[in-house]
Parts: C-alpha cells; sequence; structure tokens
C-alpha cells in the first residue's frame, strides 16, 4: 500500500517502529522562534526539544521556525504541507535507521512574505528564546577584521529600513526594541552555528548594527540580552532523493526527512535572560565555560573533517565514509589530531581526549552516513580560517609540529586552481570566495605563496619560513603531478622517523 503524505491526519497510521510526538500538539506554544530551519537544527536542536518534550510534556517549547531567505521558500511549503511534521531518520553503522517524527514545529515564517508576522512573532509574550543557525556567513563580520561588515548593501537597506529588514540583527532588533517599549523583558538570543563563541560573535554583531543608528538602545542590548555560547555536534549529511526513498520504504511519505549520525552533543553556557528548556535532562550538558568543548570540537573534527575533505577530493574519494576506510587517509588524520592538535588543546573537563579521538574515527567511518566531500569543503575559505589556521600558528609559536596541515594547505591551493581530483573529475566547489581563490591558486604557478598570503584566511603564515619551506615543496609536487597519497605517505615516513630519532636523542 503506498504510504499517505506526512501530516497530522496521517500520524496515526503509521508504522508502529516509527516513534510520534506523544504530547498534544495543538496545545504548544511557541517558546523559541528559531531563525534557519536547516537539517542541522531539524536534528539537534530541534530533535532535543521533541524529547524534552516528550518527557516533560512541558508544552511551552514548540519552535517557530523562520526563513530568512526567498531560498528557503521550497523547504517551507513542504513542511507546511505536512504540518510542519517531519523524520529524522537516524543511520546506525549496522545499516539499520531508526525513525523518529518531530512534533515541535508549530510553524514557518517566511521572512519576505511577512516581515511584520516574524517580528511580532519574536515580541510575543511566549518567546523566551531566539535561536540561530544562521551558517557562519550569516553573522555578517568581515573576516579580515572580525568587525560587522557596514559595507554589505542588506546592512544599509535594514537601518533605513526597520519594519522590512532583510538580516536577522534587523529582525532582532526590531523585535527586542519593541519589547522594551511595552516593558516586557528580552528574549535569550541562542546561537546554535558551528562557530567558536557563538554567543559572543552574535552579541558583538548585533550591538554593532545597533549601535550604528542608536548607541542608547545598544548598550541596552548590551547589558539586558543574554548570548549563551554552546558547542553543537551531529553530523548532518544534506538531504537527498535516496533519504526521501529510504523513507518511503519505513512507510513514510516524507517530502523533507533528515539524515543524521545516532551521536549527538550539545554543551550550553549557563547564561539565559528568561526561562529555557531544562535540555540537560535529555542529554545536553550546561556549563559554565564552553570554550574548551568548543576548541576540542571544532580543531578536532571539524579540521579533521577538511583534512579528510581536502586531501579526498584530489584522490577522488567521494566521502568521509570512503576516505576514512582508506587506510592512509586514516593514518594520516590519526597522526594530524595527536601530533598538531593534541598538543596545543587545552585539557577538557570530563574528556579522555584519546577516546574521544577514537570515537570521531568511528563516526566518520560510518558507512550508512554518506556525508559528501563536496559539503564537507563548501565554503572552505572560512573553514579553514577558524578550523585549522589557529592551530598552526599556535604550533608556530610553540615550535610544534605543522607538516600535515602544511600539506592540507598546499592540497588546498591545487584543489582551489583546477576545481578537479587528480585524475581529472571535476569537483563541485562550493564557496563564496570561489573566483578569488582560483586566481590567488593560478598566481601560485609563478608566485608560490600568492594563495597563502591572502591573510584574512592565513593570518601571517606566508611570513614563516619554517612553514613555507613544507608549504612550497609539497605544492610544487602537486603542481609537478605527485600524487597526494605519495605527500601523505612521506610526510608520515618522516614524522616517525623524527619521533625516533628523537627518541634517541
Ligand atoms: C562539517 C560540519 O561542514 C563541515 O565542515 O565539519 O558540518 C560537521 O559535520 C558538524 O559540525 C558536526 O557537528
Amino acid at each position: 500500500m503506498q504510504a499517505k503524505l506526512l501530516s497530522e491526519a496521517t500520524l496515526d497510521s503509521l508504522p508502529a517502529t516509527i516513534s510520534k510526538p506523544g504530547y498534544d500538539r495543538q496545545a504548544l506554544q511557541s517558546g523559541i522562534v528559531h531563525v534557519g530551519v536547516g537539517g542541522f537544527h531539524r536534528s539537534h536542536q530541534a530533535f532535543y526539544t521533541e524529547n524534552y518534550l516528550n518527557q516533560t510534556l512541558d508544552l511551552r517549547w514548540g519552535i517557530c521556525g523562520v526563513g530568512l531567505r526567498e531560498a528557503d521558500r521550497t523547504i517551507q511549503q513542504k513542511l507546511a504541507a505536512q504540518d510542519y511534521l517531519y523524520s529524522l531518520l537516524v543511520k546506525r553503522p549496522n545499516g539499520e535507521t531508526d525513525a523518529q517524527i518531530i512534533g515541535c514545529m508549530t510553524d514557518f515564517l517566511l521572512a519576505p512574505d511577512d516581515p511584520e508576522a516574524v517580528i511580532s512573532q519574536m515580541a510575543a509574550d511566549e518567546t523566551r528564546i531566539v535561536s540561530l543557525t544562521i551558517t557562519e556567513g550569516g553573522y555578517n563580520f568581515d573576516p579580515s577584521t572580525g568587525e560587522f561588515d557596514f559595507a554589505n548593501p542588506d546592512v544599509q537597506h535594514d537601518i533605513a529600513n526597520p519594519d522590512k529588514p532583510r538580516l536577522v540583527f534587523g529582525y532582532l532588533a526590531a523585535a527586542l526594541q519593541r519589547r522594551r517599549t511595552a516593558g516586557k523583558a528580552p528574549f535569550t538570543i541562542q546561537s546554535c552555528d558551528n562557530v567558536q563563541h557563538n554567543g559572543d560573535v552574535t552579541r558583538k554583531m548585533l550591538v554593532a548594527y545597533i549601535n550604528a543608528y542608536d548607541s542608547e538602545f545598544a548598550q541596552w542590548v548590551n547589558e539586558s540580552v543574554s548570548f549563551p555560547n554552546a558547542m553543537v555536534d551531529r553530523i548532518t549529511p544534506a538531504t537527498t532523493e535516496g533519504d526521501i526513498t529510504l523513507a518511503e520504504q519505513l512507510g513514510l511519505l516524507d517530502q523533507w526527512p533528515v539524515t543524521c549520525e545516532p551521536f549527538h552533543q550539545w554543551v550550553i553556557e549557563d547564561k539565559f535572560t528568561q526561562q529555557r528548556p531544562l535540555w540537560e535532562q535529555v542529554g545536553a550538558q550546561i556549563v559554565s565555560d564552553v570554550t574548551p568543548y568548543e576548541t576540542m570540537k571544532i580543531r578536532l573534527l571539524n579540521a579533521g573533517h577538511t583534512v579528510l575533505g581536502v586531501l579526498g577530493s584530489l584522490r577522488g574519494h567521494q566521502t568521509i565514509e570512503e576516505a576514512v576506510s582508506d587506510p592512509i587517509f586514516a593514518r594520516y588524520l590519526r597522526t594530524f589530531m595527536d601530533n598538531e592538535v593534541t598538543p596545543v588543546l587545552e585539557a577538557v573537563p570530563g574528556i579522555d581526549l584519546d577516546e574521544y579521538k577514537q570515537t570521531l574515527i568511528a563516526r566518520f567511518a560510518n558507512p550508512n552516513i554518506k556525508d559528501s566531500l563536496s559539503r564537507i569543503c563548501s565554503q572552505s575559505s572560512a573553514k579553514v580560517a577558524t578550523f585549522l589556521v589557529p592551530t598552526i600558528q599556535q604550533n608556530l609559536l610553540k615550535k610544534g609540529a605543522t607538516k600535515l596541515s602544511s600539506l592540507v594547505l598546499a592540497a588546498w591551493c591545487w584543489y582551489s586552481d583546477t576545481h578537479t581530483t587528480q585524475y581529472g573529475e571535476s569537483l563541485d566547489v562550493i564557496d563564496d570566495l570561489a573566483d578569488t581563490l582560483q586566481h590567488a591558486a593560478q598566481t601560485s604557478r609563478e608566485a608560490p605563496l600568492a594563495f597563502l598570503s591572502q591573510q584574512s584566511i592565513f593570518g601571517t603564515l606566508a611570513s614563516d619560513s619554517a612553514f613555507c619551506e613544507y608549504y612550497q615543496s609539497y605544492l610544487t609536487q602537486l603542481f609537478a603531478g605527485v600524487k597526494v597519497e605519495h605527500l601523505m605517505t612521506s610526510a608520515l615516513e618522516n614524522e616517525v622517523a623524527s619521533a625516533s630519532m628523537e627518541a634517541t636523542i
């Protein structure tokens, strides 16, 4: 029998193996307004919130979704047709999939259609949290200075049109202003993006934006609004047609399911203006300082992804699992983590780093998660700068190891130049700076440091002669056609040799 489209009316007819909301959806309030309803929000914050609702029946914590861009329309329409229900397909390494229907989304507002609806929902009494997954680019900072980018024409538009903003800051400002005028407490602004110090960054950008037109209001926001930092983690590949088919095989007709791994982690700074769901009852950690957790995650997991993504792309691997199943890549990743990242990481409370790294490699090797290298390498210009460059810089300061990282940067230059694997197959390069990167990479054939000299990404790496020696030698060999796996092998051999040499001194 053909499955019927997922909706409130068809929930009861779903197979018993699929878990469903165990609370009264009609009675849900929207305690949270969430901007950026992508795959990650749906597999992470919404999943925790759903479990919290199921466990406590505290119906204040439904989530009203918001899409800021025209590009969100298709997804909004798909979810609206399903009464905002969707399935979370958790893919286990043994090939099994657990399906859970997530019901905590109460609505999905498309901001360009009705900006006022978004502002009034944020300003409503029931709203206690406005959360964000707007990607790194959504924070609108200039990567070279870390300051708010006033050159963005949307910013000028929003200052001139406070009732019809385009960017998230305009919406937050309009809603906070309204609450302030009405004598209501502000909501907490909770970033759930994989950005280091995500709460601090959000505060800095919002305050800078408001300060441009009302310094007194900016000061109020700075003093009265909370912006908790958080470390967020769950590998969530982009939804594909194959996932829709998989849902169908499980007895579900869902136009936009989301798939993810079983692992999930959320470490949240204990700093909320108002009440919040007690997410710690469903596995989140509430801590006073998230810094060590986020540094560990970004520099091991995300940088590890970048290492596999860039080197693996040259080799022609398609997914993270394919790359990490290649023995030389697995060794390279583990050696990178042990020799280049771990020595510059602080101790992380309650975490055994060795176990954490082993778990990471096992997560990457989940054969049921098809996490494409094109997703991993997308927006590398932003990722490399935050995931990898700080590790290299810290190592250079204390004369630590940087060789394996230097090969990754040389390979990224090659990738940015050719947009192909080393076997000539074309790669799907998704990066806002793709043209700039390609130009700098092409110039590197004559001026070898041209790519590395892009300061907004690499800081001052190009002026470190020891680092440049490795980098240049790898780049020259790549341009000469030497295969990346040979360079990886020789980099690892030397690593072992120098370690054993040290042992004999
Ligand atoms: C990935 C992340 O895009 C990337 O670079 O490393 O999306 C990663 O899968 C998540 O941060 C996992 O929590």
